[in-house]
């Protein structure tokens, strides 16, 4: 594999739209690309998969096999893959050639906060993963919504301690004065704190200032990348982050098909 790009995040942030964006936007370009979906509980998927666990763990199998109901099930079945993925992965050392894009599982809870996953991006990826956290662009326009993303978001990368991308999904839902605002709090940790005080009158501030003072911090790798997956908008940034993380910046990627 050229690289490998999990996708993690929140329910319904946009994980799955994301992945196949990025393979279309790639292929636009003339990469080769391939998108893997590791959800076994996904029941549509916006791509056609490259690979499919659901090809190897079916979800209403878990629930009868083991008396599940739907969650517990889910939890089961995120086991089995980090369990076996060295068996179920097998099939992608055919995309020796791709950058490979992984949809992960529904809830991040099931693939970023299970025991096992660092271990399984590790192995299978090495140095050529990269973590693309997806959050919501209209969650992350207030101030709250803001902060508890750049939390989770520095909860995920505590777990993988790869190179990672903050991306902001569907910024096609915010406005124009949103997106400038969430620019100016990424900029300015004062003018954050002072949004989010404006926000929450009765709070601690102490607290929070110290939150975000930590957030100026790791701003280097945690700045926001603003995509639209629903318009294909973002993915060039998206993409020279990659090659950035995968080739020490140098666009030094052999797979070109055109020119
Ligand atoms: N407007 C807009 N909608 C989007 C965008 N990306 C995803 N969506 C919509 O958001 C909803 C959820 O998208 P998914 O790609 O299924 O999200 P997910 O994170 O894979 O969802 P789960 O796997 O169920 O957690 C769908 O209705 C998508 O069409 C975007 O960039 N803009
Ligand atoms: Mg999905």
């Amino acid at each position: 594999m050229i690289g490998s790009i999990y996708a993690v995040g929140a329910a319904g942030t946009g994980k799955s739209t994301f992945s196949a964006s990025l393979k279309e936007w790639m292929i636009s370009q003339g990469f080769d690309a391939a998108v893997a979906n590791l959800d076994p509980g996904a029941e549509y998927l916006p791509y056609d998969a490259d690979f499919d666990i659901r090809e190897f763990i079916s979800l209403s199998e878990v629930m009868s096999e083991y008396s599940l109901g739907p969650n517990g099930a889910q939890i089961v079945a995120a086991d089995l893959l980090l369990e076996n993925y060295q068996t179920m992965l097998k099939p992608l050392e055919e995309f020796d050639d791709y950058y490979v894009i992984f949809d992960t599982p529904g809830q991040i809870e099931l693939f970023a906060f299970r025991q096992a996953a660092p271990q399984l991006v590790d192995s299978f990826s090495g140095s050529r993963a990269s973590i693309a956290f997806i959050s919501d662009a209209v969650l992350a326009s207030t101030p709250s919504g803001f902060v508890s993303q750049k939390l989770l978001y520095g909860s995920v990368i505590s777990r993988f301690f790869k190179p990672s991308m903050n991306i902001m999904n569907k910024s096609d839902l915010i406005t124009d004065a949103e997106m400038s605002a969430i620019k100016e709090w990424e900029e300015d940790s004062d003018k954050l704190l002072e949004a989010y005080m404006e926000e929450k009158q009765k709070i601690d501030k102490g607290y929070f200032s110290a939150i975000i003072r930590a957030f100026s911090e790791i701003n280097a790798t945690g700045k926001v990348i603003p995509v639209s997956s629903k318009d294909l908008l973002g993915l060039e940034e998206v993409y020279s982050n990659l090659s950035l993380s995968f080739s020490g910046g140098e666009d030094t990627d052999t797979s070109m098909k055109d020119d």
